[in-house]
């Protein structure tokens, strides 16, 4: 296949680094998506997100004549759908008293929709969103056939799962395998010869619903590993013990490899895809979903944390370090730090809290300034790098909360402060 012109639907953390990767491969892209102020943001060559390296990326994408954006897609050789499936606001699914999220899919509906005036023969359609388990046949393939042509036979259709790190993504696009599901296997064929336009990693060709599923898996199966590494953090709470040196020693075992207990799980990929498989199989995801519990609830445990610290939370004047889901990125979606602080909150104490990657919330100063206590939240390299004398003249209080094991204690013992770190209640409750 020849693919001179590609259009990208959708142009968020996946699409849009998708777009100026194909545009600095010579193709012609053309980037659609609903949002008017985004579209005027890149057609100037600047990104309304922060990613390393997409600033330039964009704009050199732009300069060359190769990147175009705007609110409706247009006639190209290959259609790439990389649109959000976030949860439904209000609804949820029951199954023997267990309630569920369920997928909001309108995003795809309506993306599959704005590609259907212009389907041709040979084109080659891509589903990149994380999507439930048949979505691809089930959902898509109906809407595009809906033009006369049938998927596989007048057209390609496949589902192609992103599996890139925030933070690394330019990079991980090339270099990661990629997986490539087709509705036939011909399907599966144009979809590689797509992707190997830049990819460098090995590109695998499977089924469509195969290709889902291994795109839940991954994320499923990291939930799951860190949902045990904050239940092992509350146990070593309750038992005195330091959760990061019993997982350090846990992990000399060759086949054993712990992830690392933290304020909860965030961003809009682990937090959100095993959701999928609960709702597709409710009945055969007990463990997807406790787990999903365990996780959810970390940030509680958190709060319950901080407030031993400070025997009460009403009234409390708490600065709060990190607002971001993960270190060093500014996406805030589904952050556990922002549901700590709301917990906070909720039981009366006044939180400031500063985000290093959102200028427009208030300076590092002024949170500590008159702090009962500070709470470290994300892993930001700029936090991890705080020299605890420095900090000590900027702040009244001595007591700080390290909730992701980012700071040295005897540095911080040095400065006069008394630190509480998660998982490592040496003193044990039990
Ligand atoms: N986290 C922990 N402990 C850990 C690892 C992570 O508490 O040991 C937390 C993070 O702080 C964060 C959340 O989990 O709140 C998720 O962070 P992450 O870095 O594990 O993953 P994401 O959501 O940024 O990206 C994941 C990746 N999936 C896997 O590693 C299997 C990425 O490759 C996917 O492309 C991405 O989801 C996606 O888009 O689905």
């Amino acid at each position: 296949m020849n693919f001179k012109k590609i259009c990208v639907i959708g142009l968020g953390y996946i699409g849009l680094p998708t777009a100026a990767t194909f545009a600095a491969q010579g193709i012609k892209v053309l980037g659609a998506d609903i949002n008017a102020r985004v579209i005027d943001t890149l057609n100037k060559g600047e990104i309304h997100i922060h990613e390393p390296g997409l600033r330039e990326a964009v704009s050199k994408a732009v300069e060359m004549g190769n990147f175009r954006a705007a609110t409706k897609p247009e006639a190209a050789d290959a259609f790439i759908i990389a649109v959000p499936t976030p949860f439904q606001e209000n609804k949820f699914g029951e199954y023997n008293g267990v309630k569920y999220k369920l997928a909001d899919m309108r995003a795809v509906t309506s993306a599959a929709e704005a590609i259907l005036p212009f389907l041709q023969k040979g084109n080659l359609v891509i589903l990149e969103s994380t999507s439930p388990p048949r979505t691809t046949i089930d959902l898509v393939k109906p809407i595009l056939e809906k033009s006369g042509l049938k998927a596989g036979e007048d057209f390609y259709l496949c589902y192609s799962p992103e599996r890139v790190l925030p933070g690394q993504i330019l990079r991980e696009l090339v270099e990661n395998a990629r997986v490539i599901g087709g509705v036939t296997p011909e399907s599966a064929k144009a979809g590689k010869a797509l992707y190997s336009i830049f990819v460098k990693g090995e590109i695998i060709e499977t089924d469509a619903t195969t290709a889902e599923m291994v795109k839940l898996m991954e994320n499923t199966y990291r939930d799951v590993n860190i949902a045990i590494a904050n239940e092992f953090s509350r146990l070593a709470d309750k038992f005195g013990v330091d959760v990061w040196e019993a997982i350090s020693i846990a992990n000399l075992h060759p086949r054993v490899k712990i992830l690392t207990p933290g304020p909860g799980v965030g961003g809009h990929c682990i937090s959100v895809d095993p959701w999928f498989f609960v709702e597709a199989a409710p009945e055969l995801t007990p463990l997807i979903y406790h787990s999903r519990q365990v996780n959810d609830a970390q940030p509680q445990f958190v709060a319950e944390l901080i407030k031993r610290a400070l025997d009460s939370l009403a009234g409390k004047k708490i600065a709060a370090l990190g607002l971001a889901y993960k270190p060093d990125v500014d996406d805030m979606r589904e952050s556990p730090a922002n549901e700590v602080v709301r917990l906070l909150q909720n039981a009366g104490a006044i939180v400031t809290a500063y985000e290093p990657f959102k200028p427009d919330t208030v300076s590092l100063n002024d949170a500590l300034q008159d702090a009962d206590a500070i709470v470290l939240l994300v892993k930001h390299t700029e936090f991890v790098n705080f020299n605890p004398a420095e900090i000590a003249k900027k702040t009244k209080t001595r007591i700080v909360i390290d909730t992701v094991n980012a700071w040295n204690n005897e540095a911080w013992k040095n400065a006069g402060f008394e630190v509480l770190r998660l998982g490592a209640n040496k003193e044990g409750r039990g």
